[in-house]
């Protein structure tokens, strides 16, 4: 317990971060459902295996804070505060979904919790997470942006452009790469040069750190300190969070160009037992109180099934509602 303690986590704060790993993947095993019954239109992609960055990431976010998402980050939408049922909804396409039903099913965030929507051409928001990051020096204010990136999406001129650009105003912003190991079937020996891509941020003029993704007090750390440290003006820092995509990437994909022992090992390092066995060591944490967060979780779902099935499809006469700025008034929305 004292390694939490000096990271001013309390047994609520652990118990609430393993909350959420676990409701992330309830949430991801129902969407697999609803994609078998056909409820989901396109493909489904979740975020297996890397359910302990996103929750660490997202717990250390202050209030303020914003935060560019990617696709296998479920665990930060959670914590943040966006309600399971509207996650649900926006993987059926529904009208109440963040997206309304207009975008893929993983291209959402809720604006007023402090996300920012993903587009599909990655890493297309590291540069908006950048320019989150230098309005809030222009304004003053002690805030930080995150963006979240994959390995794959690390080799487009974006990410270059985005962390350069930080490097060189030392701006209040944290990269935080999900390194799962493989673009799709590319892996990562085929998509950079270097060991560890943390490597580059020295030659951005910043920290780079590799953590290991599926420690989620190590990944707490690492963004704790990084987030706290652009707070206090200390500029960018890429945080290399290695994981792996524990299945395809995306439900259409069966994964067989992953190496079986490379899944074997990784399965062995599942985040969550990995943080359930911590608990029991060093919190006390009881079958009992597993069993309450696996009922109370059930229920929360199958309240969320019907909230989600029971928001319509949107209507196709409405369908180019909101999805292009109107040419005459253009307001940027902005986080007050
Ligand atoms: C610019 C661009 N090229 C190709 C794609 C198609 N695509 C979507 S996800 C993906 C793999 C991205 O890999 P990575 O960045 O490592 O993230 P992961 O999906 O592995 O988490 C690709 C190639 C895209 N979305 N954007």
């Amino acid at each position: 317990m004292e390694a939490a303690t000096e990271l001013g986590l309390d047994r609520i704060d652990l118990v609430g971060m393993y909350r959420n790993m676990l409701l992330s993947r309830s949430v991801e095993e129902r969407g697999r459902t609803l994609f078998k019954q056909g409820k989901i239109p396109g493909s489904f992609y979740t975020g297996l295996g890397n359910e302990a960055a996103a929750a660490a990431v997202g717990t250390a976010m202050g209030p303020d804070d914003v935060g560019a998402v990617i696709h296998r980050n479920t665990g930060v939408h959670l914590a943040r505060g966006t309600e399971p049922w509207k996650i649900l909804a926006q993987f059926m396409g529904r009208e109440d979904a963040p997206s309304r039903g207009r975008d893929g099913n993983v291209h959402f965030a809720e604006f007023d919790l402090g996300l920012i929507t993903m587009v599909s051409h990655l890493p297309a928001m590291l540069p908006v997470a950048t320019g989150c990051a230098l309005a809030f020096r222009i304004r003053q204010e002690p805030r930080v942006a995150i963006g979240w990136f994959g390995d794959g999406s690390s080799a487009r001129g974006d990410a270059h452009e985005a962390m350069n650009f930080a490097g060189t105003r030392q701006l209040p912003v944290v990269f935080v790469c999900n390194n799962n190991q493989y673009a799709y079937s590319t892996p990562t020996r085929l998509e950079y040069a270097v060991d560890h891509l943390a490597a580059r941020a020295l030659a951005y003029g910043f920290d780079g750190v590799v953590v290991d993704g599926t420690d989620l007090l190590a990944v707490y750390r690492e963004a704790r300190d990084a987030i706290e440290k652009a707070r206090e003006g200390g500029g960018p820092t890429l945080i290399e969070s290695v994981t792996l995509r524990l299945e395809g990437h995306g439900i259409h994909d069966d994964a067989s160009y992953v190496p079986r022992e490379l899944f074997e090992e990784y399965e062995d390092r599942d985040p969550i037992e990995r943080f359930h066995r911590w608990l029991v060591e060093h919190a006390a944490f009881t079958d009992d109180e597993q069993r309450t967060i696996e009922s109370e979780i059930k229920e929360l779902l199958s309240e969320a099934v019907k909230r989600a099935e029971a928001s319509p499809e949107p209507a196709p006469e409405t369908l180019l509602d909101g999805v292009y700025a109107p040419h005459d008034v253009f307001e940027t929305p902005h986080f007050s």
